[in-house]
């Protein structure tokens, strides 16, 4: 469908998606300019937040470039199956949270179990997704001024050319991008109707789970397990790996952590950690989960509902095969400072080049390769970055923790609340965004703050925070302690509440203090 000259409305696209996705329409999906002659400067095989963000970098710098997806529909995985779904989720847990912790008070009525349904939350997830899909459509489009085919799946067969709907297109460069997907741990029964991850809960989920296993301990299973244990599923974490202590997360502070599992176990999760399954059991559906625990011991959980959180890997042997790109052993396509893969003009980006999979990264590699296609060397270091999860709380962390900023720095001073050697439960603070009303009822519940300084140089050198409403801070937070901010300087902030995310208050408390201390 050659849609170069058609202006579609947000409804229309919606629609249009729409009749694609169920099959009704099956050709591609076209915003081709077949009447420029000169050559693309980049296709971007796969149109994720990578593809789309490389895209519209290349066509900012007056380059030529096509992204090709098989999906109908820019901004790959993020709106349709992974990010946005799981803010909803997230979301979502953080309402029932607050409204379980508070039933039958004040103007709180009765939390009604029934009510809180993990499939009705899907569904309205499923049922409203298309509308952002039209927006990446349209914004590319008529916006950003990208050539695209949707669609319709890209077939690389050289460094220069891909093959889309049996038509061949050529280009200096390629940028790969197709992501990954779920990693099943090998185990006897994991393929059992009743397993799910993250994907195939969103299209395959056709019941109400009334118990949970996660299988692995990522950051998908935390986040995952805390919405479907607040929606009432019981659920359990069997994870070989401490929560938070697994290879892709860093800089997790320890009394972070503490908090955060020890918040869990009080919402009434079951964690195993140090946990091997050896089993998922079933007769044609789901019926438990066996497993080695820690001390050695068997276990069998019943369960109809397993979701699996063990990490993901890509899908790059097509590109192994037709490119000979080279991948690390677990088939991640590896690349230089500036997205180059071995292979002369083909880059690779997000998720194909391995962790963090995180949307931040996917959006700056894009645009990493964009620019040094288009003739600006141009590095991009993703080792160190602000990161974040959510139970029912939003965890943030940023910069070093403290038994890292104590093995490197001689004179360490750390700012917290609750301040060391005060319980949770005895002090009504941090008493933020979102949690007043914990702290004049569960003052256990308003979270945990905690900056951590170099005294010397007096900058900050760490943030971690459990609490809500932090993130968007921390994303600036980021960029400051890259600049060296200090405790002085962040006493110079304005806050905009009394207590705002404790950093600033508790700083300017420290601020202009000769020999740093603790708080
Ligand atoms: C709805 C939304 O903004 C999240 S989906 C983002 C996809 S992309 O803009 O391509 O990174």
């Amino acid at each position: 469908m050659d849609l170069r000259n058609t202006v579609l409305s947000m409804d229309e696209w919606t629609e249009l998606i729409h009749r694609a996705e169920t099959g009704e329409i099956s050709e591609p999906l076209e915003n081709v300019d077949h009447d420029n002659t000169s050559p693309y400067d980049a296709i971007f095989v796969g149109g994720g937040a990578g593809g789309r963000f490389g895209s519209a970098y290349l066509q900012a710098r007056g380059g030529r470039q096509l992204v090709v997806d098989k999906w109908p529909f820019l901004g790959g995985s993020c709106p349709h199956q992974a990010c946005v779904p799981h803010h909803l989720f997230s979301e979502a847990a953080r309402e029932m949270d607050y409204m379980r912790w508070n039933a039958d008070t004040l103007w709180f009525g009765e939390f009604d179990d029934k009510r809180a349904s993990i499939r009705d939350l899907v569904e309205l997830f499923k049922a409203g997704r298309n509308n952002p899909h039209a927006f990446m459509n349209w914004q590319s489009k008529e916006q950003l001024g990208m050539e695209y085919i949707l669609n319709a799946e890209a077939t690389v067969i050289d460094a220069h050319t891909v093959e889309v709907a049996g038509q061949r297109y050529t280009a200096r460069n390629l940028v790969l991008a197709t992501g990954a997907r779920s990693y099943p741990p090998d185990i006897p029964g994991i393929e059992l109707p009743g397993v799910y991850d993250f994907a195939t809960l969103i299209e395959e989920l056709d019941y109400e789970p009334s118990r949970c296993v996660i299988i692995g301990g990522s950051k998908i299973a935390l986040e995952y397990g805390s919405f479907f244990q607040a929606a009432g599923c019981q659920t359990t974490i069997v994870s070989r790996s401490p929560l938070m202590r697994t290879h892709s997360l860093h800089h997790v502070d320890e009394d972070l952590r503490t908090y955060v599992v020890d918040g869990m176990r009080k919402r009434g999760m079951d964690i195993l950690e140090g946990a091997h399954p050896i089993e998922v059991i079933g007769n044609g559906k789901v019926t438990g989960v066996r497993m080695r625990l820690a001390d050695g011991t068997e276990q069998t959980i019943d369960t109809d509902f397993v979701f699996l959180g063990t990490g993901e890997r890509p899908h790059s042997q097509p590109f192994v095969d037709a490119l000979g790109v080279q991948v690390d052993d677990k088939g991640f396509i590896q690349v230089d400072s500036r997205m180059r893969t071995s292979v002369p003009g083909v880059y690779a980006i997000g998720d194909l080049i391995g962790a963090p999979m995180e949307m931040f990264k996917a959006r700056k590699c894009g645009m990493t390769a964009a620019r040094n296609i288009m003739g600006e060397p141009y590095e991009f270091d993703f080792s160190e970055y602000p990161d974040f999860l959510h139970t029912t709380y939003e965890v943030t962390w940023v910069g070093l923790t403290e038994a890292e900023a104590r093995q490197r720095y001689d004179d360490v001073a750390v700012i917290q609340m609750p301040p060391k050697g005060i319980r949770d439960d005895e002090l009504a603070l941090p008493c933020s965004e979102g949690s007043m009303l914990y702290a004049f009822t569960r003052p256990e519940l308003t979270g945990f703050q905690k900056a951590i300084y170099d005294s010397k140089t007096r900058r900050l050198l760490g943030a971690h925070h459990v609490g809500f409403g932090a993130k968007d801070a921390f994303q600036y937070l980021d960029h400051l302690i890259r600049k060296g901010i200090t405790v002085d300087e962040m006493g110079e902030m304005n806050e905009l509440f009394i207590n705002p995310d404790h950093f600033i208050q508790l700083s300017r408390l420290r601020a202009g203090q000769h020999n740093l201390t603790d708080l």
